[in-house]
């Protein structure tokens, strides 16, 4: 298998995904890809996390705080996400330009990528939460399946992909990521797939991965935040990816100064810089997994 290796040299695998993982991710809408991170690298993420939150959480209003160009999108005690991560640490930097999980958004989207959003969510047990109501979840997608997706050698892309990837254990208590299965493809109205999955709950799954691990899908699949039930905290950090000519987020494109900073190779996928000159590339469902060097 050969490896996309631009002319600027970010080196990133393709396919990235087992055939049996894409069969996954076509079926069901999402993949869980077990250890992506090492230990070092979760723990990296980690610090930088923890020092980001406490930075934020210094000020005098953190609702409104700014900083290293992250701001928290959602500020509850027990829920916090930040939005723009991508500038406050190089762990953060370095998550979102993995090749190996640039190599995953781009067989999904079919082609070259650019960094669409960076996030990161530190949640633990809503102390409010009547853990024994039947259980609700805030479900939501960011395309559609008929404006968003489509078939490319007879499987599934989509032009708005996430990788999730949980820097603390998830048990089944843990408040993991859910999703309804299929819904990526299902051009039904969201209220009523919804309805079918809260009757069907077999079709709510959820993720249960050790830390390190990637949750990809496409946006067109249904998916909310999951309940915690533990007493564990939850880490997780998120890259959004777009094709080249789409646009950054609101409030999430990255500064000239960071883009100025950013190696050349990498500048692309940071900035959008490649614009209307999108590389698509597709994979068939034979081809095994190019592995790293
Ligand atoms: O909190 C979660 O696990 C879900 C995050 C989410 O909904 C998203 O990134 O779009």
């Amino acid at each position: 298998m050969e490896s996309e290796t631009a002319p600027n040299g970010f080196k990133r695998p393709f396919p990235a995904l087992t055939p049996a993982q894409r069969y996954h991710l076509d079926v069901l809408g999402y993949v869980v890809i077990p250890n992506t991170l090492t230990q070092d690298e979760v723990g990296r993420l980690l610090e930088a996390m923890y020092r980001l939150k406490r930075d934020l959480l210094a000020s005098n209003d953190p609702a409104k705080a700014v900083v290293r160009g992250c701001r928290l999108s959602r500020y509850r005690p027990h829920h916090l996400h930040f939005a723009h991560v991508l500038e406050t640490d190089p762990a953060l930097f370095d998550y979102l330009t993995h090749p190996r999980l640039v190599g995953m958004a781009e067989e999904l989207v079919g082609g070259t990528v650019r960094l669409e959003e960076s996030e990161a969510i530190l949640n633990a047990r809503d102390p409010e939460a009547d853990l024994n109501a039947p259980l609700r979840y805030g479900f939501h997608t960011g395309t559609r399946p008929d404006i968003g997706t489509y078939t490319e050698n007879g499987l599934y892309h989509c032009t708005f992909v996430k990788t999730l990837t949980n820097l603390t254990e998830l048990g089944p208590e843990d408040g993991g990521t859910v999703v309804i299965a299929g819904s990526h493809k299902v051009r039904c109205k969201r209220e009523d797939i919804v309805a079918c999955a809260y009757e069907d709950r077999s079709l709510i799954h959820q993720v249960i991965a050790p830390a390190g691990s990637t949750l990809l899908f496409g946006e067109a699949l249904i998916h909310a935040t999951g309940q915690i039930r533990s007493d564990r905290e939850r880490v997780i950090v998120i890259g959004g990816y777009t094709p080249t000519m789409f646009q950054a987020w609101n409030g999430q494109e990255p500064s000239p100064e960071f883009v100025g900073r950013t190696p050349e190779p990498l500048k692309p996928l940071i900035s959008g810089s490649d614009r209307w000159r999108w590389q698509q590339r597709h994979r068939s469902l034979d081809m095994p997994a190019e592995t790293g060097p």
